[in-house]
């Protein structure tokens, strides 16, 4: 595997979900695969999990792992060719990504959307790049339009979690007091359109997404329909897709906040969500503290996906 960007990069999709299910039941087997490999992991936003998870499985496999932060320590990154350079940006990215390609074997690459032009963002011009110009294997850790390591992470975990062998997985909007990206919603959908569950997304009028993720996707705008029998209910705000409102916020409806109120309505479902999490905008704290929220293994998760991509990758470079 060169890249991974999206479902499509795994190939037989039930496949991968075995192999991250036998990874985790072993994950120090391929301790050898990564000897004397190098991962570095480019961070231009925050994480948590994907910094920890990512540079866990890196390790699980016998790597050595490298962390750069672009924005605490790094030389400010011009992304644009054809600029004059005599602002604050001391390096272009175009010296700087064949240069940390220089330093490993397999590149993990976190680059948000900034909101500022759509075309950019749904062009992925940042990760692309790394793709283009490092000369080595490149995967998102949540880049502008996806976030296929965390995707994949819930796939693994509704497998574990599943009660029926087709469950209802609801993907719902849920008030956020800032606008975030699409990336999650985008590949959560992306993900579930290829697995066997009947998937319905639920969000107020002017949250659409892409319809290049949606595909078949039910879109139902009555969350109380949605959620009816519901065997998971997968929380997320977004800020709009949709022009002329790209990366805007259209509402903080907190009627649309998972309480167990709302719960009730499903099939005694459980409550996923990608994390962080804000509590009682997105979710209550009652619903995320029951029994049913499993967002705690679904984070841990996160390891073998990352895990199992990275294998893949490291496989492709013997
Ligand atoms: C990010 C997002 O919504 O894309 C990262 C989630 C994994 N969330 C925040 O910025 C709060
Ligand atoms: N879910 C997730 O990617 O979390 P972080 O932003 O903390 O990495």
């Amino acid at each position: 595997m060169r890249t991974y960007t999206n479902v499509k990069d795994l190939g037989d999709l039930k496949a991968a979900v075995s192999e991250a299910l036998e990874i985790k039941k072993n994950r120090f087997a391929y301790k050898s695969l990564g000897e004397n490999k190098t991962l570095l992991m480019v961070f231009f936003n925050s994480s948590l999990r994907t910094r920890l998870s990512t540079q866990k499985a890196g390790m699980n496999l016998g790597m050595n792992t490298m962390v750069l932060d672009i924005n605490q320590g790094a030389w400010k990154l011009e992304t644009e060719r054809g600029v004059i350079m005599d602002g604050d940006k001391s390096e272009h990215i175009l010296e700087a990504i064949p240069v940390m390609g220089s330093y490993c074997d397999i590149i993990g690459v976190r680059a948000f959307a900034q909101f500022e032009n759509k075309e950019d963002d749904y062009q992925e011009k940042i990760l692309n790049q790394f793709i283009q110009y490092s000369g080595k294997p490149v995967f998102s850790m949540e880049a502008a339009t996806g976030h296929p390591l965390q995707a994949f992470a819930d796939l693994i975990t509704i497998e574990e979690y599943k009660r029926t062998s087709r469950p209802k997985v609801v993907m719902t909007w849920a008030p956020h007091p800032k606008a975030l990206p699409q990336a999650v919603p985008n590949s959560f959908a992306d993900f579930m359109n290829e697995a066997d569950v009947d998937f319905v997304i639920t969000h107020p009028q002017g949250y659409e997404l892409d319809p290049k993720f949606v595909r078949g996707a039910v879109v139902e705008y009555d969350q109380d329909k949605a959620l009816a029998g519901a065997d998971f209910v997968y929380a997320k705000n977004w800020a709009a897709y949709a022009d002329p409102n790209y990366g805007k916020i259209l509402s903080k409806d907190m009627s649309w906040t998972i309480t167990s109120q709302k719960m009730a309505l499903t099939n005694n479902a459980y409550f996923m969500h990608c994390l962080p999490v804000r509590r009682n905008m997105i979710v209550s704290d009652d619903v995320i503290e029951s029994p049913q929220s499993i967002v705690i293994p679904e984070a841990a998760n996160r390891e073998i996906s990352a895990q199992t991509v990275i294998k893949r990758m490291l496989e492709s470079l013997t």
